[in-house]
């Protein structure tokens, strides 16, 4: 069932990865961010398949930046520092430097490909708010389209705005949405506790989110990226 395979998802887990991507430097460690989201993609993938189409391009944006770091060896200029995919900053700069960065046309990039993750992490930051101040009885879909009309709908289609539209009417309601944050209450009393601690675990998570969301936003802004094709 939908709880059995949401089980594996552990809030704390993208809190954990999100708070250590930022050094004291600053910098995105890539390698922590897309851990993050690969937690994501377990609670994405507990909610069936109407959604989807939407983990498959979370995993295959996941797939490309990794695809990339695998096969980019350091060049003599950054041999120091290494992996030229450890940060957001170094990956920025050995793109721009290997020209693998197309301002007007679609290309393979990691700059390209992880601002796709940007926006939708706005998205994120934008929805998980609005659940923590949510009362019950408040729809989850409703929350979900405010946020994503805000955050996401103004770079996809109409085709796809349409197809999203459907996805979300299959989201879960508030109660079972806590129950994946939260984990199963064994009794009713309980339930109102494991709520407040869910509550705390969320805010703690939007802040860490939010963090890393506005450090790499004035990376993309700093090189001009913030629209790339
Ligand atoms: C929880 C419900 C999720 C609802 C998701 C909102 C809308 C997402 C729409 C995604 C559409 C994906 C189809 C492909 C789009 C691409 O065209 C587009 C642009 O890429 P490109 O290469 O064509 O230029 N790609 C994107 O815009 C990437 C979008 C990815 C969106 C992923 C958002 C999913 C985030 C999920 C985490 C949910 C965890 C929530 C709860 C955590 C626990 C408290």
């Amino acid at each position: 069932s939908r709880l059995c395979r949401g089980r594996d998802f552990q809030i704390h887990r993208v809190l954990t990865a999100f708070n250590s991507a930022v050094t004291g430097e600053r910098e995105i460690l890539l390698e922590r961010y897309l851990e993050g989201w690969d937690e994501l993609v377990k609670f994405l993938e507990s909610l069936g398949t109407v959604i989807g189409f939407i983990s498959q391009e979370v995993k295959g944006k996941l797939g490309v930046v990794r695809e990339l770091r695998r096969g980019a060896p350091a060049t003599e200029e950054e041999e120091e520092g290494g992996d030229p995919y450890r940060t957001l900053r170094s990956m920025m700069a050995h793109e721009l430097r290997a020209g693998l960065v197309d301002f007007r046309r679609q290309s393979l990039s990691g700059c390209r490909t992880l601002l796709r993750l940007h926006r939708a992490l706005h998205w994120l930051q934008l929805f998980l708010r609005a659940v923590g101040r949510s009362s019950a009885g408040d729809s989850m879909g409703a929350l979900c389209s405010v946020a994503y009309n805000q955050a996401l709908a103004p770079y996809h289609s109409w085709l796809l705005r349409q197809a999203v539209g459907v996805a979300l009417v299959a989201l879960p309601d508030r109660a079972e949405f806590f129950r994946i944050v939260c984990g199963e209450e064994e009794e009713e009393e309980e339930k109102g506790e494991r709520e407040r601690e869910g509550r705390q675990l969320l805010e703690r998570t939007v802040l860490a989110i939010t963090r890393v969301y506005n450090i790499t936003q004035e990376a993309y802004q700093a090189n001009g990226m913030l629209d790339l094709p």
